[in-house]
């Protein structure tokens, strides 16, 4: 073909294809976003917050709906796997070093070191030694995917019963108690620093995106501060929440200095004004302070005379970081508080996280909830198969 006609040919194209472009382009696309000044603020991020360092006229920022973070917006963030990666390394990383040694007493030794400094409680180490000892030959202990496979069966005995209802569960509500009638009461207790008061923002943020009507109570009366720092994520969690169906309230009575009073009253209006939820937050405080346990004692008292059966749910928060001391809490709160599950925070970054382990094996209770981080979306349920699969270097995430 001629080269000209070719090029007129193509410059024919071009100015039609331009033409379409422009005729069918949607009107909406062409537009340059209109910015309100009016309303753009400084994000508030939920991180660090110390709230005794506010004074009393800037304790409760203000949070827009527009520009929180929304629980799906940072639903993948972190995940189980990527915070577990120092007790990765700190566990299974150390045990296949461990292989080097070529000498099969010389590795049983170094595993017992391991497992040993794992935070997993001597109960549930010798469970484990036993397991790699009695069942592997002196060939399998060569073979890092034969103690692997051990190890998993053995862990997976230890995490399995108390964990398979909630294996496919992915929120809040599929791992609480449900009360019968009435208001679901859910009270958080451990000690101080532990992480309670952001995971009830946490729960609470996606317990309206499941669309129920919570009410969230100061029962922290000791620290000055502790109901603003409620009051901020209790507004965090309503603005997370993108379900209009749900919705989040605060009873925080300011003069109340009695956590069993503030407990009495949430549940009463709990009940009157027909909330699904009512979760209390309470001081932390050490299990060694007899007086404060027996307060704890009264509060959950004081709830029965409104709801014979509340709290359906007694939840203990514990630091992954604190190891072996967080089992020891655990067992001492127990005793007293009869826990129904256990919150472990802080999984984020700790080489700890062995401490699920020890804590299921000799608590019997279910780790029911796991947090990630400090933002709103980082709380998951405890999923047993993608612990153990993280904790050993096989997970695929
Ligand atoms: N990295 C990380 N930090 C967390 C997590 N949960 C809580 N925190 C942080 O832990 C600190 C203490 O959290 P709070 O919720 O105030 O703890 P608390 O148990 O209510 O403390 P008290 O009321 O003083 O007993 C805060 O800086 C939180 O941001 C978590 O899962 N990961
Ligand atoms: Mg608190």
């Amino acid at each position: 073909m001629d080269q000209s006609l070719i090029l007129t040919l193509m410059a024919g194209v071009l100015a039609v294809a331009g033409t379409l472009f422009f005729v069918l382009k949607p009107k909406n696309q062409v537009k340059a976003p209109v910015i309100d000044k009016t309303q753009v603020q400084v994000d508030v991020e939920p991180v660090h917050f110390h709230p005794e360092s506010l004074t009393e006229s800037t304790k409760v920022p203000i949070v827009k709906k527009h520009d929180s973070p929304k629980l799906s917006d940072i639903e993948e963030e972190v995940t189980l796997t990527k915070a577990l990666l120092k007790t990765e390394e700190s566990f299974f990383g150390r045990i296949k070093k461990a292989l080097s040694l070529g000498d099969t007493a010389k590795i049983i030794d170094e595993i017992e070191e391991i497992l040993y400094t794992s935070d997993l409680g001597p109960k549930t180490v010798e469970k484990l030694l036993g397991t790699v000892r009695d069942k592997l030959s002196k060939s399998d202990l060569l073979d890092i995917n034969k103690i692997k496979a051990a190890l998993k069966a053995e862990i997976t005995e230890i995490l399995e019963p108390l964990h398979k209802a909630q294996a496919t569960q992915t929120k809040v509500l599929d791992v609480v108690k449900i009360a019968e009638s009435g208001p679901t009461v859910i009270m958080i207790l451990g000690v101080n620093g532990a992480g309670k008061t952001t995971s009830i923002g946490k729960i609470t943020a996606q317990l309206a995106q499941s669309g129920q009507k919570v009410l969230v109570a100061a029962g922290d009366t000791f620290r000055a501060a502790a109901g603003g720092q409620l009051k901020v994520w209790t507004e965090r969690a309503q603005s997370a929440s993108t379900n209009t169906a749900g919705s989040v309230e605060i009873f925080w009575p300011e003069q109340t200095t009695d956590p069993a009073a503030v407990a009495f009253d949430a549940v009463s209006k709990g009940k009157a004004q027909n909330f699904d939820y009512v979760i209390l937050d309470t001081a932390g405080r050490l299990h060694t302070q007899s007086h404060l346990m027996e307060e704890l004692k009264k509060v959950k008292r004081v709830m029965t005379k409104v709801i014979p059966e509340a709290p359906h749910n007694t939840w203990i928060v514990l630091d992954a970081n604190s190891g072996q001391n967080a089992l020891n809490q655990a067992i001492e709160f127990n005793k007293i508080m009869d826990l129904s599950g256990v919150i472990l925070t802080k999984l984020d970054g700790t080489a700890k996280g062995g401490v699920v382990i020890g804590l299921v094996d000799n608590l019997g209770i279910p780790v029911k909830l796991i947090g990630l981080g400090e933002k709103i979306g980082d709380l998951k349920v405890f999923n047993y198969a993608d612990y153990i699969n993280s904790i050993l270097g096989d997970s695929k995430k």
